[in-house]
């Protein structure tokens, strides 16, 4: 086989954000560039030499040449094995499934995960190390610190390998192995939920679902997880194909883009359950009949319930979130006698925690939890806890979510953004804020007492690497929280997040609407921010 070295010059950017980089189609599509971005991969890990890898993507537009590209590199660069999904498909959550049950080395996801697609959309590009999860921050760092230096990269010149059958292939001394994106997976998930009981739900036919999969990634394991093997009603998929451009959707499972979803299960004949997910499948949304179920609730719930699933029957070890997750899941913690974990917002900081099996569920504000089955947050495996909790329990989810308040108090909590700022601007608000902490201390907004005011540092628990500069965090002496950050997964401007929380123990007082209630403190977090003044803009652009 014909290795060619290819002279190339660095890219300025590649840096990788929250979760992975992230870049507009056209700036992926300029010689070299994706393969500058591969080639720093090889260059900042060590044993790959005939080990597998595992490479797949969510079905966005320059999925399928970036796959063949990373084949070709692979052989190059002495791969001795590539797992590919049949069509160049895997959800995040599958390939980590797959480096794990393989004993990969590691996979390469092409995703931009709930950003829009399309030429004229967004691409993608992320390393899971050994364990399953995304590559850690020394290691996401390493490979920036590549990209910078880059001139030359390894290829082979071969045809295309036919993605679109199961088959084996041999490119010299490498196999590329395409399988079935989903039976892996959908095994591991038999292995978890109790199957029979959730299918004797849906086969009694009182019980209907919807699952909206946003033509992304998650349609063909919705499809063969819920319609085929637990028997929901044909139909029950919608929008489950896979398309390049995700139908001109932005497959972002929220209030604000997973409308159609959102009007089925606001309308008169809402079914009992729905869910969304994203577009590379490691999100979801849930939904009961006419009642939205905030993420960091549904983190608590599943953590309260977690004995009613037979891969959790022994119960938890223990829990994290990001920081900006609302402190929900820390009251269960707490009446379960086990610790929960704070860390900076991105799912690779769980690894460590899940690795030295200090926890066994985790999960984060924005629409992701997940557990120790995989080392990525799961969509379709939080659609399952919740079928099988229902199932269990026989509530309905906003029983269910009733009972929970009433037992732990309700953590009312909204996330406000603001996208596409001038970056500029965006940076002088965090500034300003971050000038401002410690004077801030001590100071009063309405009744409370402002106890904390920092920019969030975490220092892990296991390998003792610190990560500053996480997000500012304010929070009363009531409990409440006022949180302010900026995104690293955009490509287009800047996006301030600003995360609102409040806690209401008096059962009397939970059915209020969250805007509501924490309209004072979203009215603080305003004026602290300036966001009027500073940009003009008078409401977020997604209100979750
Ligand atoms: C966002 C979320 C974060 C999540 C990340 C990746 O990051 O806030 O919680 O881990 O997306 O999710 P940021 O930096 O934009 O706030 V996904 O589904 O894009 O892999
Ligand atoms: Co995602």
């Amino acid at each position: 086989m014909d290795i060619k070295t290819i002279s190339t010059t660095p890219f300025e950017g590649q840096k990788p954000g929250t979760s992975g980089l992230r870049k507009k189609v056209t700036e992926f599509q300029q010689a070299h560039y994706l393969e500058n971005f591969v080639q720093s991969i090889f260059n900042s890990i060590d044993d790959y030499k005939e080990k597998t890898l595992v490479v797949g993507g969510d079905g966005r537009f320059y999925n399928l040449p970036a796959i063949q590209t990373i084949i070709r590199m692979a052989a190059a660069n002495g791969i001795g094995k590539v797992i590919v999904g049949q069509n160049g498909l895997l959800s995040t959550p599958a390939v980590s499934c797959l480096i794990r049950k393989n004993q990969a080395v590691g996979g390469i996801i092409l995703s931009a995960s709930h950003n829009p697609g399309g030429p004229t959309g967004d691409f993608g590009i992320k390393y899971n190390i050994k364990n399953g999860g995304p590559a850690p921050e020394y290691l996401t760092n390493e490979i920036y610190k590549h990209t910078q230096k880059i001139s030359d990269y390894l290829i082979v010149d071969t045809p295309d390998i036919d993605l679109a059958t199961q088959e084996k292939y041999w490119l010299d001394d490498m196999a590329v192995v395409v399988i079935d994106p989903v039976s892996d997976y959908a095994g591991l998930m038999e292995h978890l939920f109790d199957f029979d009981l959730i299918k004797a739900m849906f086969d009694a036919g009182l019980f209907h679902m919807c699952f909206d999969a946003m033509h992304a990634v998650t349609g063909p394991y919705a499809f063969e997880i819920l319609e085929e093997r637990l028997g929901a009603l044909l139909g029950t998929v919608i929008n489950g194909v896979p398309l390049p451009d995700f139908g001109g959707g932005h497959p972002d499972p929220n209030l604000t883009y997973a409308h159609e979803l959102v009007e089925i299960m606001n309308s008169t004949n809402a079914p009992d359950f729905g869910a969304a997910s994203d577009g590379d499948g490691d999100r979801n949304m849930i939904f009961g009949k006419r009642f939205f179920v905030t993420p960091s609730d549904s983190l608590a719930i599943i953590a309260a319930n977690a004995k009613h699933v037979p891969g959790y029957r022994n119960g938890l070890i223990g829990v994290a979130r990001s920081m900006p997750t609302s402190q929900a899941i820390d009251r269960v913690a707490e009446t379960l006698g086990i610790e929960c974990y704070e860390t900076p917002t991105g799912w690779k900081f769980f690894g460590n925690l899940l690795d030295s099996k200090k926890i066994n569920l985790c999960g984060e504000e924005s629409f992701g939890n997940g557990s120790d089955h995989i080392r990525e947050k799961d969509g379709v495996w939080a659609v399952l806890f919740w079928l099988n909790i229902i199932a269990a329990r026989r509530q309905s989810v906003e029983q269910i979510v009733r009972e929970h308040w009433a037992t732990y108090g309700r953590n009312y909590y909204t996330r406000h953004d603001y996208e596409d700022l001038e970056p500029a601007i965006a940076d002088e608000i965090m500034t300003t804020l971050d000038a401002r902490i410690r004077e801030l201390k001590g100071k009063r907004i309405g009744k409370q007492t402002i106890v904390v005011s920092d920019d969030f540092s975490y220092t892990d628990p296991v390998d003792f690497s610190i990560t500053e500069h996480q997000g500012i965090r304010i929070c009363l002496d009531d409990g409440s929280r006022l949180i302010f950050r900026l995104s690293g997964t955009g490509t287009e401007g800047a996006t301030l997040r600003i995360y609102i929380e409040s806690y209401e123990p008096d059962p009397a007082k939970h059915n209020e609407n969250p805007q509501t209630v924490l309209a004072p403190l979203i009215n603080a977090a305003n004026e602290l921010s300036g966001i009027l003044k500073r940009t003009g803009r008078g409401a977020p652009t997604v209100i979750t």
